[in-house]
């Protein structure tokens, strides 16, 4: 469909729990003042904005079975996936501007309980899988996955302020894109639920192109379900996008990264994007920061139908002289 066919409907979520570093509650007013709003508007998208998030401030939050903020992260991802289904409700596509990788718990869980089941096509340079007890860091933002799919319910115990939620996805309807650092544990995962994963040396063995190609017929090989892509910011290369709290060498460029988001909108299955760990505090100069914030920019607008080939609204005309 034409951009004017679209409608973007952007959750702002300041959420900085699933993680230690300080900043990247920064991320959706940064992402914002870098024009996004305007920006799809003048590609013919309607937008709505509905601000950012409010968190329950929780007080005492002592590590669970080594996982940090358990509470504070459980309880965001609930009014987080609140949001979805009501902007999903809306008829919009969703946009969640991160905060951290933790919020696509409630990102995911909403959209599938506003739509029914998704395919999930995750770009990130880490798999995000680690379940509480297999992380070293105890960080939740690299365990989303493991509390969302089926097949590691029962390796998950149960924890404070996740009581809302249930797995909703299936190991066969998820797709990894750009992969470079996988804890041990994390690995075994993979490999034991047979995940669909296009790491780093695929790319390099591929091409992008290729690479999402494969993706789709893997995806559609059941059924066409609506799609719901997680972008981790870290998946593109620390050159292009320093400013994130886990960078990792050996990235995708800016053209593969924007490459996914052009090939993912035309299936126009596009149905919930989010776009997290970007933290502005981890650029070491002003320019580093907006390279970051403007490669997040970019791929926006990318899954809302901006062509490198160049765009013009149906109702153009060229001016009379
Ligand atoms: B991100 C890590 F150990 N695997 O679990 C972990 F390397 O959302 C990193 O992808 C997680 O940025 C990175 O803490 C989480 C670590
Ligand atoms: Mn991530
Ligand atoms: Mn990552
Ligand atoms: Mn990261």
């Amino acid at each position: 469909p034409h951009p004017l066919q679209r409608s973007a409907g952007i959750i702002g979520a300041p959420f900085s729990k699933g993680q230690s570093r300080g900043g990247v509650e920064c991320g959706p007013d940064r992402i914002r003042a870098a024009g996004l709003l305007d920006r799809l508007q003048q590609l013919g998208c309607a937008v709505k904005d509905y601000g950012n998030l409010t968190f329950e401030d929780i007080a005492v939050d002592e590590p669970v079975r080594g996982s940090k903020s358990v509470r504070a992260v459980g309880s965001a991802n609930q009014r987080l996936s609140e949001a979805v289904q009501a902007v999903k409700k809306d008829g919009h596509t969703a946009v969640m501007l991160g905060g951290d990788h933790s919020l696509a718990i409630g990102s995911i869980h909403g959209h599938t309980a506003a739509v029914g089941p998704l395919s999930v096509v995750w770009v990130d340079a880490h798999a995000d899988v680690n379940t509480p007890l297999t992380s070293y860091t105890g960080n939740l933002h690299g365990q989303p996955m493991s509390y969302l799919l089926y097949e590691l319910q029962s390796k998950v115990p149960v924890l404070p302020n996740f009581s809302w939620m249930k797995p909703c996805l299936s190991s066969q309807d998820l797709v990894y894109i750009g992969l470079r650092d996988i804890d041990p544990a994390e690995h075994y995962i993979l490999k034991l639920l047979g995940v669909k994963v296009f790491c780093m040396s695929q790319v390099d063995q591929l091409g992008v192109a290729r690479v999402m190609e494969e993706t789709c017929d893997y995806l559609w090989n059941r059924a066409k379900k609506p799609i719901h892509l997680s972008y981790d910011i870290d998946a593109i290369d620390p050159f292009i996008t320093p400013a994130t709290g886990t960078p990792v060498v050996g990235g995708l460029t800016y053209r593969e990264g924007l490459y996914i988001t052009e090939h993912l909108c035309q299936t126009g299955l596009l149905s919930a994007v989010d776009l997290v760990e970007v933290n502005p505090l981890r650029g070491r100069t002003e320019d580093h920061v907006q390279s970051t914030v403007s490669m997040a920019v970019d791929l926006l607008l990318g899954c809302f139908g901006r062509l490198r080939e160049g765009n013009h609204l149906p109702n153009y005309s060229l001016p009379e002289p």
